[in-house]
This record gives structure tokens, sequence and C-alpha cells, in this order.
């Protein structure tokens, strides 16, 4: 008889290799699940809503938009990352189709500071995409002047006030590095608020926690008043989002998520910032601050207001 000795290393190794194998192999072994909207069910879960100028219009028939959603077209790769096609934005980045009446009106929120060659991918190829979308929409980019710590969520809050003097029933709040892959997701608001990205690729797909509501999310007007916008405190890197998704819990507004094949996004590379060593503290004791620090506490300055050729694009010092 030949007796085997295996000696604990090996053990190690073996178990080792097998989670690595499992990782590989099966790559949302550790994923949250989620709920989410099938495509079937899109279009009715979306509040049609639009500015008072584009619900005046009077050209005929509705969009239909039952192609773009059922279709759901993988639009990111060229041309439409690479040049803008048939540049027919207004000044200012606003679109609205001229055959038909959009039942969308949707601000496009980007908080930013120095990443311009992000900004310059992005523009590009969000005008191909959400033109194909027939909404009507505009992009505001929110850009912070001065050299404090980057403020994500007060620059949210300044471009909501902005959009919604505007009349914009609809904000989505979104990175400047998130590229959408599938031409389904509207930028529309659903009824609940939604988080737009939960298949992101350098998350592999897969949505990491269940409470993740950052990268891009869709909300009512209405409901971010509701909630007070988000909070002004969180400067730097972190929490903020984690913040956010607290205050539509607080107030019961419960979330949602279309399914996967939809929600599919790709992040630009950047280095990582530097993360709030206060984020956690912050996200602790949040909610005694949800009445007090948001939307109603806003101090900014403006030091710029500027219509660009693809974007409305806001200075401000925080
Ligand atoms: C995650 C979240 C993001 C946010 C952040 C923490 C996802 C997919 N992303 O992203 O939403 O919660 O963590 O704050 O869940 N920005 C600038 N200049 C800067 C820094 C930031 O323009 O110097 C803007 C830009 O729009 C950027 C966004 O802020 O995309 C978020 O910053 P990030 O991309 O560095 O954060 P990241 O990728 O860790
Ligand atoms: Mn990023």
């Amino acid at each position: 008889m030949i007796k085997f000795r295996i000696s604990s290393r090996q053990v190690y190794a073996v178990v080792g290799y097998g989670l690595l194998l499992v990782f590989l192999l099966w790559p949302d072994r550790f994923a949250s699940r989620y709920e989410y909207i099938d495509g079937e069910e899109i279009y009715d879960q979306l509040v049609r809503k639009t500015t008072k100028n584009v619900s005046l219009m009077r050209n005929g028939i509705r969009c239909d938009y039952s192609d773009v959603i059922e279709e759901n077209v993988y639009l990111y790769r060229r041309p439409f990352t690479e040049e803008i096609i048939n540049n027919n934005v207004k000044l200012g980045g606003e679109w609205y189709p001229e055959d038909c009446l959009p039942s969308f009106s949707t601000a496009i929120i980007i908080p930013y500071r120095q990443r311009e060659q992000q900004l310059g991918q992005f523009l590009m190829y969000m005008h191909n995409y959400l033109r194909r979308q027939r909404i009507h929409y505009r992009v505001f980019i929110i850009e912070q002047y001065d050299p404090k710590p980057f403020n994500r969520a007060k620059l949210f809050n300044i471009g909501a006030l902005i959009a919604m003097k505007l009349d914009y029933p609809c904000l989505v709040l979104h990175d400047v590095d998130l590229m959408p892959q599938n031409l389904g997701n509207l930028y529309a608001c659903s009824q609940r608020p939604r988080h737009m990205c939960s298949s992101l690729d350098v998350f592999r797909y897969n949505l990491p926690y269940r409470g993740l509501f950052g990268g891009a999310t869709a909300i009512q007007s209405n409901q971010f008043m509701k909630i007070n916008g988000m909070s002004n405190m969180f400067s730097g890197w972190g929490g903020e989002d984690d913040d956010f998704f607290a205050r539509l819990k607080n107030k019961k507004i419960d979330i949602c998520r279309f399914s996967p094949q939809y929600s599919r996004y790709t992040m630009l590379k950047h280095r990582k910032e530097k993360p709030n060593k206060d984020r956690v503290a912050f996200l602790r004791n949040g909610h005694l601050r949800y009445h007090s620090d948001g939307l109603n506490s806003l101090v900014y300055k403006e030091v710029g207001y500027r219509l660009d050729n693809l974007f409305t694009h806001v200075l401000v010092e925080t």
C-alpha cells in the first residue's frame, strides 16, 4: 500500500486554486442578486412628462419608443464613439426630435472637474446615443472651479436646482466616465428612482451590493425635492451615493433597476481618487441632517454660465 501525505500547504494551495477557478469560471458567484424590471415592462414603468415648452409643441404624432426598447441595440462602438453624427444639437446641449412629439424631458447632470479627455468622449458618444432614443434632453456640466476637494453631491444639487428652474421633470445624475452600452436603457425617469448602471464592466458586470446607488441614476425632480436633494457635506471621494440611497429609504421611496441586458455600462479608465476619511462617520450620522443639509442649505457662487455647443456649462465655487 502506498501512503500519501498531504501537507497543509498543499491543502491551502488546492483550496486557493479552487476558489480562483470558481471566481474565473463563475464570475457572478459572489454578486448581489437583485430584482429588476424586464424589457417588456420598461415602457409602462416610465413617467411620461415633458417640459412645458415641449408639451406645447403641436407637430403631430407621439414618438414611438418600442423599437428602441425591444431591439436594445449595442451602440458602444465606432462610429458612435468617435464622432458626432449629423450634429444638430442645439446650443447649450439640448435636443428633441423634430418629426414626433417626445414623451420625456430629461436633464442630464454631470459633476465635473479636470477630466477633459473623458468629457470629450462623453459628449461625443452621449449625443449620438441620446438622440437615437428620441427623447428631449439637455446636458448640464457643473464644473467645480475651486481647488477644494471635489464635491460630487453638491454639484448635483446645483445642477438639479438649475434644471428644475427650467422645468425639467426628470434628472439623470451621471458620472462623466460612464458610457451606457445598450440603447434600450431609456434616459427617462421610472416611477421609482432608478440605479441605471447596475451592470458595470469594472465590477465584472455585477452589482457589488444592493444599496449601491452611485454612477448613474434617474430620479424625478419632485422626488429629489422631497428628500432635500443630496448632502452638501461629502467632499472628496465616497459616501455621498450611499447617503443619497439612505435619504430615499428614509422617505420610504423604493428604488428600481432595469434588467442587466439594459443596464450595461463601461467606465473609462482613471486613477482612483483619494477617499474622504470622514465618509463613514458622515454616513453613519447622516440621518441627523437630512432636513437641514441639502437643497435647502445649498450655498455656492456661480462664476460662469455659458451655452456651449454641446452642453450648458455652469462654473461654480462650492
Ligand atoms: C464611484 C461611483 C461614483 C461616486 C464615487 C464616489 C459608481 C459606478 N461610481 O466612482 O458615482 O459615488 O465612487 O464619490 O458607482 N469627478 C471629476 N473630477 C474629479 C473627481 C471626480 O470630474 O477630479 C466626477 C466625474 O464625473 C467622475 C465622478 O465625479 O466620474 C465620480 O468620481 P470617480 O469617477 O473618481 O469615482 P469612482 O469611479 O470611484
Ligand atoms: Mn469613475
